[in-house]
């Protein structure tokens, strides 16, 4: 295979999600949502009340992705700004807000990628118990099927829930994300009626007769080990079950890791499943699975004996590794070992890359112009493997660099910046950065 024939199967993007970067959190009937109460509660020194403002920037966002020659885009829409109270009233300016995105990216030829879910749930909803409660899920539908039917014939590619994985661990488990608790069962509980509400989606999105593709957006970490010790490929094992095949398992088959779904009801009592939730859970598999790739972990054994998964493993530094400056190692070859691993296990299917990129602290030079030079070494490492891989054979039909701006890292603020495209968070002016024009000339095939 060419490198030619390889980027005629494959569409070169670049992400967002709606809280990090659209602002405007109290404007044109928005409702409030999980993360303007996380912030107001947190006093972090930041917040996603302007971002960058993509809400009244958007026009001039849009018209610099296209200069950069992106070819997909792939956004996410806020519930709160369709649905204030997460039910009920639909908010007509939150659909035009989207209408323009969807409409403005396709006439500049640029396919738009909708994920409903990143995140950001409506308070209302948080307040009736969020993701552990199941009549979530029927909430979610009723907002989905407004979506659908909005935009039916306009977006064909959508995303279900963005990295559930991140925040059941992040959300139930360390308690840094909302809504802060440090449960076990309750995550595992959560994951599973996310698993359901992105099931019910698809069959929803199918049975709608809508054109175009869905499924659901992980993030699995491939997981090594820095000696193959007995014990250490045991934990190995655990990380990666808990971790990542939790996750990936129901999206392409609708059933749980054995050993893993054993062992959580057994120490945790979740989460509980019923026969109906299998059945629409192995009924409805995505079109594709949407892949978020940004490192590998390496862990060691821990106490194996512990009836506990938190006491089984520990994540260990790899001596010689390349770390960003928030500790995420830099691994391009962990992609390739990832999808392998998903081949072997699951058999080849339509694979998306729905994130990679790098966040550090870039800086413009004093003429504003951003020389990120790190970010284009680690991009053009990680798109080297996404050509060899379809090359080998994988199906992959997109990939987005995270992302197509500066935005809001959500725990590290406005400092972790990702964008191809600066943002001077003083006079919210954007730029281009190095690796946008290096992205755009890798697009047109003319980078070397
Ligand atoms: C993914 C999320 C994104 C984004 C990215 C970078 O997990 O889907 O929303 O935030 O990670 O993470 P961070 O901002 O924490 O560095």
């Amino acid at each position: 295979m060419t490198r030619e024939e390889i980027h005629k199967n494959i569409l070169w993007g670049a992400a967002t999600a709606a809280y990090q970067v659209e602002g405007a959190t109290y404007c044109d009937g928005k409702g409030k949502n999980s993360w303007d109460e996380y912030y107001e509660l947190n006093h972090l020194g930041y917040d996603g009340d302007i971002a960058v403002d993509h809400y009244h920037h958007v026009a001039e966002d849009l018209k610099l992705f296209h200069e950069i020659g992106l070819q997909t885009y792939r956004f996410s829409v806020s519930w709160s700004r369709i649905l204030p109270e997460g039910t009920g009233e639909i908010n007509q300016k939150g659909l035009e807000f989207y209408d323009f995105i969807v409409d403005t990216l396709n006439e500049y030829g640029i396919e738009p990628y909708l994920t409903l879910y990143h995140w950001d749930l409506p308070l209302p909803l948080l307040k009736k118990g969020g993701w552990l409660n199941p009549e979530v899920i029927d909430d979610f539908l009723g907002y989905c099927r407004i979506l659908f039917e909005h935009f039916k014939g306009r977006v064909r590619l959508w995303g279900t829930i963005n990295e559930p994985a991140s925040e059941v661990m992040e959300g139930y488990i360390q308690g840094t994300h909302p809504p802060q608790e440090k449960n076990y069962a309750h995550a595992l509980q959560v994951s599973h009626h996310y698993n359901l509400a992105s099931a019910a989606a698809i069959k929803m999105f199918h049975e709608m007769g809508m054109d175009g593709k869905i499924g659901i957006v992980l993030n699995p970490m491939p997981i090594d080990v820095l000696e193959e010790t007995e014990d250490n490929l045991k934990a190995k094992k655990y990380a990666y079950d808990f971790m990542s095949d939790w996750y990936i398992s129901p999206a392409l088959t609708g059933h749980y890791p054995q050993d893993m779904l054993e062992f959580c009801q057994k120490t945790y009592g979740a989460p509980k499943i019923s026969e109906e939730d299998y059945k629409l859970m192995e009924e409805n598999i995505g079109d594709y699975l949407g892949v978020n790739y940004y490192m590998r972990r390496v862990v060691e054994a821990k106490n194996l004996h512990s009836d506990k998964i938190e006491d089984k493993f520990s994540f260990v530094r790899v001596p010689d590794g390349k770390y960003t400056k928030w500790g995420w190692e830099i691994y391009p070859q962990g992609l390739e070992n990832l999808l392998k691993q998903i081949y072997n296990q699951y058999g080849k299917k339509e694979i998306i890359i729905s994130e990679n990129g790098i966040g550090f602290d870039d800086q413009a030079d004093e003429n504003g112009f951003f020389q990120d030079n790190e970010r284009i070494s680690y991009l053009k490492e990680h798109v080297e493997v996404v050509e060899d891989l379809c090359a080998q054979g994988f199906d992959i039909s997109a990939y987005y660099v995270w992302s197509a701006i500066d935005l809001l890292s959500w725990t590290n603020g406005y400092q972790k910046r990702y964008g191809l495209i600066g943002v001077d968070y003083n006079t919210l002016e954007r730029s281009i950065k190095k690796s946008g024009f290096w992205y755009k000339k890798f697009i047109l095939g003319e980078d070397a």
